[in-house]
């Protein structure tokens, strides 16, 4: 291995072993068995596995299916992608979504990465082919939506990808790529769209933030939705002990996707949505938070939010402890996603 492909993941790779003895992931079920630990609680739907492949590789899927689904309606989407060293199972037991899924009858896509694409099951969202529509790791977690879409009745307006650290990097990326499919993104400690394009860049941006301009960023972003463009409603959170990716990144984050929905919005560089917050409220859910607001000025209405956590580290917030990377002190991040999707 690289040096620099090192240094990029070992805070991932230190922070799982100090987690090894809760749950390590490799133990989880492979298959429909939800009587695992973390997964008991939760379950009234079912796990539906399998692989989609194209020309960049294959890479398995763990659909959530709600009990209340019946094929009648059409029902919203949660695509979920995980971080470093997580997987689908993982995911799912630490961010609790399956049982908010259940409680309001919306099916959850978890695409798993694998180390054969990864050492440590990142999503490798630091290389140029993976940041362009039909190309890369985005090409297939497209398919795989594509192939969820033609099995069960999704509703195509209520799409959306939330992501934790590298899979929040790569939930930028999908909205960016994939807008036709992609109508809200979340990314819980991530990086910006091409906030580094090389594996030592990754590792220099996340520790300190992305040497690229935001706004020149989100105007790619703009441009990489080409006659797909549309606003991207957008929910950001960070915690302020993060010390495995900079805050730094989720500011430059805001500020990619206020300059990118600037433009989807009406086409014109004018900011109308830009990345001064229209307001600020504070609050307390077992750890203090400040949520920001951003509201397009044209119509009023909110764009985007980031939540800024007192204390929180590299963590899923209000998550369960029977998955890594969570910290159970809110707010439920999960539960403030759904909303903020309209799910
Ligand atoms: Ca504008
Ligand atoms: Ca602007």
């Amino acid at each position: 291995m690289k040096r620099s492909c090192l240094a990029l993941l070992l805070p991932f790779l230190l922070a799982a072993c100090s987690q090894q003895a809760q749950l390590p992931a490799a133990e989880l079920p492979s298959g429909p068995d939800t009587t695992a630990p973390g997964l008991r609680a939760q379950a009234t739907g079912y796990w539906v596995s399998g692989t989609y492949s194209n020309a960049y590789g294959a890479r398995y899927y763990r659909l959530w299916v709600p009990a209340s689904y019946d094929g009648a309606t059409a029902r919203p989407m949660m695509v979920m992608l995980h971080g470093c060293t997580q997987n689908g199972y993982d995911f799912a037991a630490g961010t609790r979504m399956n049982a908010i899924a259940d409680a309001r009858n919306f099916l959850v896509l978890y695409p798993e990465q694998g180390t054969a694409y990864n050492s440590y099951d990142c999503w490798n969202w630091f290389y140029d082919v993976n940041q362009h529509r039909g190309s890369g790791e985005p090409s297939i977690i497209a398919g795989m939506i594509s192939l969820v879409k033609s099995n069960y009745w999704v509703d195509n307006a209520r799409v959306g990808v939330a992501g934790l650290s590298a899979g929040a990097a790569m939930a930028n990326i999908m909205g960016c790529t994939y807008p036709d499919h992609i109508r809200r993104v979340a990314a819980f400690a991530g990086v910006m769209y091409r906030g580094a394009t090389t594996a030592t860049g990754a590792s220099s941006t996340m520790s300190s933030g992305s040497p690229y301009d935001p706004n020149e960023r989100g105007t790619s972003c703009y441009n990489e939705m080409g006659t797909r463009k549309r606003v991207m409603p957008t929910l950001l959170f960070h915690g302020t002990s993060d010390s495995t990716v900079s805050i730094t990144n989720t500011h430059q984050t805001g500020a990619q996707w206020a300059q990118t929905n600037d433009l989807a919005y009406d086409g014109l560089d004018d900011g109308d949505i830009d990345n001064t917050a229209d307001a600020r409220v504070s609050g307390t859910a077992c750890r203090s938070f400040t949520r920001y607001d951003y509201r397009n000025s044209a119509t009023g209405g909110t764009v985007m939010q980031k939540y800024i956590i007192s204390g929180l580290g590299h963590a899923w917030s209000g998550g369960s402890t029977a998955g890594t990377y969570t910290d159970p002190c809110g707010p439920d991040a999960s539960t403030l996603v759904a909303n903020f999707f309209g799910f």
